[in-house]
């Protein structure tokens, strides 16, 4: 798997002035809008699958988590923020015709599922620490907007090969 991560240089630096252009302009958020502290709870009726975070090929850009969430039980419920371990901070990303928005929030309707993939909706992870390497795991929490919190285990993994699971947009 390791081999993979060497990219051609020419790609590298592609993807580098990519990402910085993210990084400008996603940067100037900063996500500790309140000191409020509470006891993660299970939310109920919602589930996290296939939770892995893809690192960046150049260490220091951001990377990507990837994951499935439906909501189970029967209320409507957003989801307002998300928190991985071993980084930063983070960034819900919404991906349509090749653009790249900050999303604030992601609506579920009782019984939806919605999919963070490569390509589409995904959770940006700034300024991961060295100690987040792949074959490892961390954890992401998210957080829904009636204060309601989430943790999931998260699958470290490296990018593939030609980079098509890097954090580009
Ligand atoms: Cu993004």
């Amino acid at each position: 798997m390791n081999s993979k991560a060497l990219l051609a240089a020419g790609s590298i630096l592609v993807l580098a002035a990519s990402l910085g252009a993210c990084r400008q302009a996603a940067a100037p958020e900063d996500k500790q809008q309140d000191g409020q502290v509470s006891a993660p709870d299970a939310k109920p009726g919602l589930t996290v699958s296939g939770a892995r975070l893809v690192l960046p090929a150049v260490s220091g850009n951001p990377g990507a988590a990837y994951f499935s969430l439906t909501n189970g039980g029967d209320k409507p419920t957003e989801l307002a923020a998300v928190y991985v371990t071993g980084s930063g901070g983070a960034e819900i990303h919404d991906t349509k015709a090749g653009e790249m928005n900050l999303a604030e929030r992601v609506a579920l309707a009782p019984g939806e599922t919605v999919k963070f993939e490569p390509g589409g909706r995904h959770v940006m992870v700034f300024d991961l620490l060295d100690t987040v390497t792949a074959g490892t795991a961390t954890e992401m929490t998210l957080t829904f907007a009636d204060g309601d919190k989430l943790s999931a285990p998260l699958k470290v993994e490296m990018v593939t090969g030609g980079g098509s699971e890097e954090h580009v947009h």
